[in-house]
C-alpha cells in the first residue's frame, strides 16, 4: 500500500516480512493467526478488521536524559505489543471492550464514552499500577486530539510479547498501539508525528512524568537501524546504521529478573529523577543567565546560543557544575529547606513549581549528581552517534577511518567504553542501578562484553551488551552459568531465551490488515 513515510506503514498479514527478522517471520504469522482465533472465542461472531502493532525497544546509550531534552539513541525490539481490533457498526455504540490473551495476569475491561471532555475517567492511584489504565490514556489522549464526540465502538484483544518492568518500555509500546488502534477506529490519518506526541502525552495520564525517547523509539524505527532522537526544538528522528566490522557487532539483553514497575515507584524514583533535573536546570539558568530554565537542554542553549548541541558545550556544563557544587554539603544533595536558600524560593513555591503536579518524595534533592550524568550522558551519545556516523562514511569509499581500524576493533571498544561509562554514570551519579543489576554487568563483561549496562530507566529490568556476533552463544551460556544458574535455578529453557537474548535493530510501529 502506498504511503509516505511520514505514516504508520500498512501491511497485509502476507507481508509481514517486511516487520520481524527472517528467522521469526514463521512463528510471528502463527501468532498472529492464534490471535485472530482467540478473538474470535473472545467475541463471538466478530473477527478483528486489523491489528496494530507498536515494539518495545532497547536503549543504546543516553539513559535519564531524554526528559532534560537532550539526544538519545535507542531501537527498536522485535518484540512488540499487538492489538486486534473490530469496529461496531452500531453508530449507537461507544462502549469499548479490551481483553487480553494472557487473561490470568490481566483481566478483562470495558467502559463507556463518557462525552467529549471527560472521554473516560482514569483513576491513578500512587503506588498501583493497573494494565487497562495504559489503555484507556492512549484513548483518551487520541480522542482529546480528534476532539470527536461519537467514537465507534470497539472489540479489542492485545498480546504482549515485551516483558513489563524490565526497561523495554512495554509500556510505551502499548500505549503507542492503543493510540494507533484508536485512531485508525475512528477513521483518523494521523502522522507518526502526531501518533507519537499524543502517546508522549498519553503516558503521563498513568501518572509517569515521562520523556520521549520510548513511544518515539516504538513509531519511528527502522528495520537494521538505531534511532537517534532529538527533543528540542522539535522532535526528530533520524535512522542511523550501527557500525558494520567484522565480526560483526551484536547487542545481547539480559534480564536481571529484578522487576521495576515504574508507576508504583514513581514518586521516589522515576518522577522524583525528573524533578531533581528541573530543580538543577532552575539553580543553573539562575546563576549562569539570570533566566527560569525548564530543563537542562535550555540551559545548554543559553550557553551555546544555539538549540545546537556541541561537545564543547557539554564540557563547559559539566565542568561548571563540578565547581558550583563544589562544598562537600551541596554534593550530598539538598534537604527542602537548604533547596529554599539556594534557589531563593520559598518552600511553597518550591512545592507550587516543581513538587505538586506529579507526588515525589524525597529527604534530600540531588542536584548536583543528576545534572552531572546528564550533560556527561548527553555527551556520551554525540560521541556514540558520532562514530557510528563516521563507520557509515568510512563504508561508502572514504576510507581513512577503517585503514587505522584493523577488523573495526577501535571502533568496537569505543562504543563498548561509552556504554560502559554509562553504566557507572547511572550507578553512582543517578543511583537507578541496583545489586543485581550492577553484579549482571560485570558477569557480562567477563564474558565477553567489550560494554555493557542497565537500559531504560533502571532499578531493575535489563542490561545491554555490546559483543562479536561470533560470540553470542559462549557469551550467552556464561551468563546463564554464572547469573540464572545460582540466582534462579529453576527457569526453564523457555524462560532463560527470554531473558536472555541477542536483538537486532527491528522495525517501528506498523498497521496489518487482509486478516
Ligand atoms: P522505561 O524503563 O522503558 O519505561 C523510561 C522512560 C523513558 C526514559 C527512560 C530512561 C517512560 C515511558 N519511559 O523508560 O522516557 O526516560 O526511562 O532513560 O517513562
Ligand atoms: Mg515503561
Amino acid at each position: 500500500m502506498a504511503h509516505s513515510t511520514n505514516y504508520v506503514p500498512i501491511l497485509s498479514l502476507s507481508s509481514i516480512s517486511e516487520i520481524y527478522p527472517p528467522l521469526d517471520v514463521n512463528a510471528q504469522s502463527d501468532r498472529c493467526r492464534a490471535l485472530i482465533e482467540t478473538f474470535r472465542s473472545v467475541y463471538p461472531n466478530r473477527s478483528p478488521k486489523f491489528i496494530s502493532r507498536a515494539p518495545g525497544r532497547v536503549n543504546l546509550i543516553g539513559e535519564h536524559i531524554d526528559y532534560a531534552g537532550f539526544g538519545v539513541l535507542p531501537m527498536a525490539l522485535s518484540r512488540d505489543i499487538l492489538i486486534a481490533v473490530d469496529v461496531s457498526d452500531d453508530d449507537e455504540d461507544r462502549r469499548v471492550r479490551i481483553a487480553n490473551v494472557n487473561g490470568e495476569k490481566y483481566k478483562p475491561s470495558s467502559w463507556e464514552f463518557e462525552g467529549k471532555e471527560k472521554i473516560v475517567e482514569i483513576i491513578v492511584e500512587e503506588g498501583v499500577s493497573v494494565w487497562c489504565n495504559y489503555f484507556r490514556c492512549g484513548y483518551k489522549g487520541i480522542l482529546q486530539y480528534l476532539g470527536i464526540d461519537n467514537p465507534k465502538g470497539m472489540y479489542c484483544l492485545v498480546d504482549g510479547t515485551v516483558p513489563s518492568g524490565a526497561g523495554l518500555s512495554s509500556s510505551s509500546a502499548f500505549v503507542c498501539s492503543v493510540a494507533l488502534a484508536t485512531s485508525l477506529a475512528n477513521n483518523a490519518n494521523l502522522t507518526k508525528k502526531q501518533i507519537t506526541e499524543i502517546s508522549i502525552e498519553s503516558e503521563r495520564l498513568c501518572g509517569m512524568n515521562t520523556g520521549g525517547m520510548d513511544q518515539t523509539a516504538s513509531i519511528f524505527s527502522q528495520k537494521g537501524h538505531a534511532l537517534y532522537i532529538q527533543f528540542l526544538p522539535s522532535l526528530n528522528a533520524t535512522p542511523v546504521r550501527l557500525p558494520s566490522i567484522d565480526p560483526p557487532i551484536a547487542f545481547v539483553i539480559a534480564n536481571s529478573l529484578v522487576t521495576a514497575d515504574k508507576v508504583v515507584t514513581a514518586p521516589i524514583h522515576y518522577n522524583l529523577r525528573v524533578i531533581e533535573t528541573k530543580l538543577a536546570a532552575y539553580d543553573l539558568g539562575k546563576t549562569l543567565f539570570g533566566k527560569e530554565c525548564e530543563n537542562l537542554k535550555q540551559v545548554c542553549d543559553l550557553h551555546s546560543e544555539t538549540s545546537e548541541v556541541k561537545v564543547s558545550h557539554l564540557e563547559f556544563l559539566s565542568e561548571f557544575v563540578e565547581n558550583h557544587y563544589s562544598e562537600p554539603n551541596k554534593r550530598e544533595g539538598h534537604s527542602l529547606d537548604e533547596l529554599a536558600e539556594l534557589l531563593n524560593l520559598s518552600k511553597s513555591e518550591i512545592h507550587a513549581k516543581f513538587l505538586s503536579k506529579f507526588p515525589v518524595r524525597a529527604e534530600r534533592f540531588h542536584l548536583y549528581k543528576r545534572s552531572k550524568h546528564v550533560f556527561d550522558e548527553a555527551l556520551r551519545v554525540l560521541r556514540f552517534h558520532e562514530i557510528c556516523l563516521a563507520s557509515e562514511k568510512s563504508n561508502v569509499g572514504d576510507r581513512e577511518v577503517k585503514e587505522n581500524d584493523v577488523g573495526g576493533q577501535e571502533t568496537f571498544e569505543n562504543l563498548g567504553r561509552l556504554m560502559n561509562q554509562s553504566h557507572e554514570s547511572c550507578k553512582k551519579l543517578f543511583d537507578c542501578s541496583c545489586d543485581e543489576l550492577d553484579k549482571l554487568v560485570r558477569i557480562c563483561l567477563d564474558g565477553g562484553a567489550v560494554g555493557s549496562r542497565l537500559t531504560g530507566a533502571g532499578w531493575g529490568g535489563c542490561t545491554v551488551s555490546l559483543i562479536r556476533e561470533d560470540q553470542i552463544e559462549p557469551f550467552i551460556q556464561h551468563v546463564i552459568a554464572n547469573y540464572y544458574k545460582p540466582l534462579f535455578p529453576h527457569l526453564t529453557k523457555k524462560q532463560l531465551n527470554d531473558a536472555i537474548f541477542a536483538t537486532r535493530p527491528g522495525s517501528g510501529a506498523a498497521i496489518i490488515v487482509g486478516l
